[in-house]
């Protein structure tokens, strides 16, 4: 299958990652990519391509305008106000107080429009967000026009992005943009797999009540690690789209056997609704040695899924979504890519 790229994942570098209580490099830093870059030469999965330009239309008709708006030019208001460093929210709304009116000021912007504040925006955040999108997008097209799969090698990546929030290392949610795309294009109904190791919180939200696009997430119990607030099993949907949003969480510590058993689940559950289309969040954190996860889950594991994913035989987009042992971010995402072909 052909891989999307663009090199302008390189503009979204913060200095730090607030983790732990301290400042340390981001864990999703541009190396990350250069580790599946390398492997995908290696394994010779298909060509690697840059992605058309960003078509931003597909992306307003999903999310806030005035989200967007705001990501477009937060670091260049936050310089204008005499802020000294990058992005960094300093609180976030609050329980049982007022959030429908938009503060004036960029702090509290910031505030309002970030749910998790390791994520930082620098001067090059917003086009690398967009070239993200458009290696989704690209992606997308190449399926539409009768491709099996494609991989759209997305830096930075979306899940947790919600219809007006970032945070989580996500901006925009690619692929929530791909799943409507689909739509567009008139598939009746489409499904997100998510095996990233966090709940897709952002994809959940923007699909909640939506019931032709079905949401599917294996990732950590939300009680034990981010995000917290969302993933819990007894979250199935609501109104139109009550049970299209599937979540199976699982405690620290979980192997391969019960998280593939989920995964048989969701794929049956999801070939018996009908979707036409499937659009893959592929984080690989679900890794034993994953620096931010717990999960045990090994390299020829996610082989294995991949299988189990090619044998549903819909047309697939996968997005890169989450994955933080540097050197085996290549390796495993490659994994699932190469198990979906031989399939
Ligand atoms: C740091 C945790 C962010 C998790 C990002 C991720 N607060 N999501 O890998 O899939
Ligand atoms: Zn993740």
């Amino acid at each position: 299958m052909r891989t999307f790229f663009s090199e302008d994942h390189r503009l979204h570098f913060p200095q730090a990652e607030l983790s732990g209580g301290e400042f340390v490099t981001p864990y999703e830093r541009p190396s990350r990519i250069e580790y599946v870059l390398a492997r995908l030469k290696e394994r010779r999965l298909g060509e690697i391509v840059a992605p058309d330009a960003v078509d931003m239309e597909p992306v307003r008709k999903l999310l806030d305008p005035g989200f967007l708006a705001f990501l477009e030019t937060a670091y260049d208001d936050w310089k204008a106000a005499g802020q000294g460093g990058e992005v960094i929210a300093a609180g976030m709304p609050t329980r049982r107080q007022r959030h429908d009116r938009i503060p004036r000021n960029i702090d509290g912007k910031v505030e309002y429009y970030c749910h998790a504040s390791e994520t930082a925006i620098t001067g090059g955040t917003w086009r690398a967000a967009q070239a993200s999108m458009a290696c989704a997008q690209s992606a997308q097209r190449e399926v539409a026009n009768g491709a099996r799969a494609a991989f759209a090698l997305c830096r930075p990546p979306g899940h947790h992005a919600t219809y007006d929030q970032y945070g989580g290392y996500c901006f925009l949610n690619n692929a929530a943009v791909v799943a409507d795309m689909f739509r567009t294009n008139g598939a009746g109904r489409v499904a997100i797999l998510d095996i990233d190791f966090h709940s897709g919180n952002g994809t959940q939200d923007i699909f909640y009540r939506c019931g032709d696009v079905m949401f599917a997430s294996i990732h950590g119990d939300p009680l034990d690690t981010y995000p917290y607030f969302a993933g819990f099993a007894d979250e199935t949907g609501e109104g139109e789209g009550e049970g299209t949003t599937i979540n199976v969480p699982f405690g620290p510590g979980t192997p391969y056997g019960p998280w593939a058993e989920a995964l048989d689940g969701m794929i049956a559950r999801i070939k018996d609704w009908g979707a036409e289309a499937l659009v893959v969040s592929l984080g690989v954190d679900a890794y034993k040695d994953d620096p931010i996860s717990f999960f045990k889950l090994d390299s020829p594991d996610f082989l294995d899924a991949g299988r189990r994913i090619g044998r549903m035989g819909l047309p697939t987009v996968f997005c890169m979504e989450g994955g933080y042992a540097i050197e085996q971010v290549g390796i495993n995402t490659v994994n699932v890519l190469e198990g979906f072909e031989d399939a």
